[in-house]
């Protein structure tokens, strides 16, 4: 839709945000906050989809990968997690290093270019075990990308070692690391970080990982978890921070918000947002984000049918096509089955009238030739 048609269905009330929008100029916080809590739904999808043609075409980008979990006990008991466990309860899993690499080894023959690795947080979780893990990772598949460790994994190994990030960044990226995967972030803004996750490391600890990981040339994605106790303004400045940082460093790929799930969680009367609150939080991070090319849905949280709406409010980029290892969103909710074929994504994705095309985690298109059945990622 053309500028004149997009500033008349704007009116009076957001014709000035809608401009800077479209005219490549970047919106305050002050209008990010307006745009959240007055738009109507039908102009944002409007400003959305014309900010995400102008930086990615019509194009929908998706990633052939698979995640490791090595562990869900973990130390910090987040009270939105429905995922962790003490060490003994039923349904925690610790995996060994030769249980892992023969996961590794089952998705060898399969065209995964990355593998994401991230989990609980325990006293096992030793910077000497993990660099040996993505090293012998690398072993068994020289070509993959390791995307590994969140800010808060990096801070554990750095606290108990006594050593700053950047000596943890620099020796697992020695040894393979390529990526850090974006969580932990949660919500930066330290009153509702405290009521949802009181034992995590800090927000300014998790943007000094980042930070560091940029200046050592490993990029990484930022996430924000909303839809629970945090109000819009506490979202705005999640982002404002974010995207202060990307102004710095340039070093994040993308940027994924997570809807809560509720069940099995300490946090569950809280409740869900309902799916025009997520499109609405896509489409104003779109606007908000304009220094973050990549606006990343994450179909197993958010569900196929969601994931495909929310391509008509900013959002380029879709999860992979990952396998039943991903527990994390089962566990709080989602009763789909975390994997999806190749053949079915790209579907997803031609029926919203989009391009599909495969990335790599740097984000360049892989050409290859169709995949044959047989080498497809769908789980067996
Ligand atoms: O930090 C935990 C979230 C994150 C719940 O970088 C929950 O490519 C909703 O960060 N409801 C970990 N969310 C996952 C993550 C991620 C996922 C996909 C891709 C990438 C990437 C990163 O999961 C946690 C937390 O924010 N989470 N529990 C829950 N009940
Ligand atoms: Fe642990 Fe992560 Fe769950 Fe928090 S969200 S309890 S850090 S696994």
């Amino acid at each position: 839709m053309n500028r004149d048609l997009i500033l008349r269905v704007a009116g009076n009330q957001f014709r000035s945000v809608a401009a800077s929008a479209i005219e490549g100029r970047r919106i305050t916080a002050d209008e990010a906050l307006l745009l959240y809590e007055k738009a109507p739904l039908s102009l944002l999808a409007l400003l959305a989809s014309n900010m995400r043609e102008r930086l990615n075409g019509k194009r929908v980008l998706y990633n052939i990968n698979f995640h490791l979990e090595p562990t869900n006990i973990c130390i910090y008991g987040c009270r939105f997690c429905s995922y962790h466990r003490e060490r003994g309860d039923e349904g925690s899993w610790d995996y060994s290093t030769e249980q892992m690499l023969e996961m590794v080894r089952n998705h060898a023959s399969r065209p995964v270019t990355e593998i994401h690795i991230t989990g609980g947080v325990h006293e096992g979780c030793d910077l000497r075990r993990w660099g040996d893990l993505i090293e012998k990772i690398g072993l068994e598949i020289p070509s993959i990308h390791i995307k590994a460790f969140s800010a808060v994994e990096i801070d554990y190994m750095a606290e108990s070692y006594s050593r700053p990030p950047g000596y943890v960044l620099q020796y697992l990226k020695e040894r393979g690391l390529s990526s850090l995967p974006g969580g932990g972030a949660e919500i930066f803004d330290s009153q509702i970080r405290e009521l949802i996750a009181p034992k995590k490391p800090s927000a300014e600890r998790w943007l000094e990982i980042h930070r560091i990981a940029h200046a050592l040339s490993l990029p990484s994605n930022a996430t924000m978890l909303y839809g629970h106790v945090e109000k819009y303004r506490h979202r705005v400045d999640h982002m404002l921070r974010i995207r202060d940082l990307q102004d710095e460093t340039g070093g994040f790929l993308s940027f994924i918000p997570l809807k809560y799930r509720s069940a099995n969680n300490l946090m569950k009367d809280t409740g869900e947002v309902p799916l025009t609150e997520d499109l609405r939080n896509y489409a104003v991070a779109r606007l908000f984000l304009d220094n973050i090319r990549h606006l990343k849905a994450y179909w197993p949280m958010l569900g196929k049918e969601s994931a495909a709406s929310a391509l008509s409010f900013g959002v380029d980029d879709i999860d992979g096509t990952i396998e039943e290892s991903t527990s994390i969103y089962r566990m709080a909710g989602n009763r789909e089955r975390a994997a999806m074929s190749v053949e079915e994504l790209r579907e997803l994705i031609t029926s919203a009238r989009y391009e599909p095309a495969e990335r790599d985690s740097l984000y360049n298109i892989v050409n290859r030739e169709p995949l044959s059945p047989g080498s497809s990622s769908h789980p067996t």
